[in-house]
């Protein structure tokens, strides 16, 4: 496809854009965090799905450059964030095959360490399980150098309580799939009590994905869950639109 020539053209001719979504602090009752997600609007074809950029970014060896250049992006979005008066923690999606290497675990330090920026990596479970001593050993040198970590998707897959216990993670991000139906389904309810309770006994913080109606969000309140993301709060959305947010609360 001319689509994967395209995107090495795309990040030099500035196609790429990053949206931000909204992380709101249960306790504190302010949006204390965003998710970067990338955006890429394609000259002819216009708006092009992450899904289908990603999954291409990650098999043609272009998810290291385009992630790199995310990290950039969110480092420079933080300060004007600060510059606007609401310095707010970034978190960056890491694909599992970032994982296993050791030049982007090398960049991502630099930039961090170099700038003073405060990020999380999130990272799916089902990233960490395909390489655990790989994704333990780097994920170790991430949260030594400050970077906040969150375990993605978490539910989704298949993982390990044995690894879960090892993770030096600092969230844990529960997949939409449970918070989507947590309104209809008792079963689901239970199953995310229970999860915000384990990761509570391992000294996780809880953020719950797919939050879209109020209440979901009044269930995720009364389970003490920790962080709440989803269209109920906000899409992801451009950084113009998202300091309004945070100017005018609802
Ligand atoms: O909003 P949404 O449609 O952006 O995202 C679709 C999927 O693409 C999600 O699974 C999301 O995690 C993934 N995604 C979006 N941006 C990035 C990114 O910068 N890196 C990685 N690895 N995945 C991303
Ligand atoms: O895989 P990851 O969890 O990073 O993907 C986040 C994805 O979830 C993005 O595609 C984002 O647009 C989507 N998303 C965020 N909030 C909601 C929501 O409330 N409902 C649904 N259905 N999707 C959401
Ligand atoms: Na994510
Ligand atoms: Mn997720």
């Amino acid at each position: 496809l001319s689509l994967i020539s395209d995107l090495m053209a795309a990040m030099r001719n500035g196609e790429f854009s990053l949206a931000y979504q909204p992380k709101y602090d249960l306790r504190e009752d302010r949006i204390t965090g965003v998710e970067a997600l990338a955006r890429w609007t394609h000259p002819r074809r216009g708006f092009v799905s992450p899904d289908l950029f990603i999954g291409m970014a990650e098999e043609t060896g272009h998810i290291r450059p385009l992630t790199e250049w995310i990290i950039k992006r969110a480092i420079a979005d933080q300060a004007l964030m600060s510059q606007a008066g609401h310095p707010m923690m970034i978190s960056v999606n890491i694909s599992g095959r970032l994982l296993s290497d050791s030049d982007f675990a090398a960049f991502a330090l630099d930039q961090v360490t170099t700038s003073g920026a405060e990020l999380c990596f999130e990272i799916t479970e089902t990233a960490v399980m395909e390489n655990p001593e790989k994704a333990l050993a780097i994920i170790d040198r991430f949260t030594a150098a400050g970077i906040a970590v969150s375990i993605d998707d978490y539910g989704s897959g298949l993982s390990s309580l044995a690894y879960l216990k090892q993770i030096r993670a600092d969230e844990l991000k529960i997949d939409k799939a449970f918070i989507l139906s947590l309104d209809e389904s008792a079963r689901d309810a239970l199953l995310v009590k229970s999860t915000i309770d384990l990761a509570h006994s391992l000294g996780l913080k809880v953020t719950a994905e797919g939050v879209e109606t109020p209440t979901a969000l009044a269930l995720l309140r009364g389970m003490g869950c920790d962080i709440a993301q989803g269209y109920l709060i906000g899409r992801p959305m451009p950084l113009a639109a998202l300091l309004e947010q945070v100017r005018t609360p609802a």
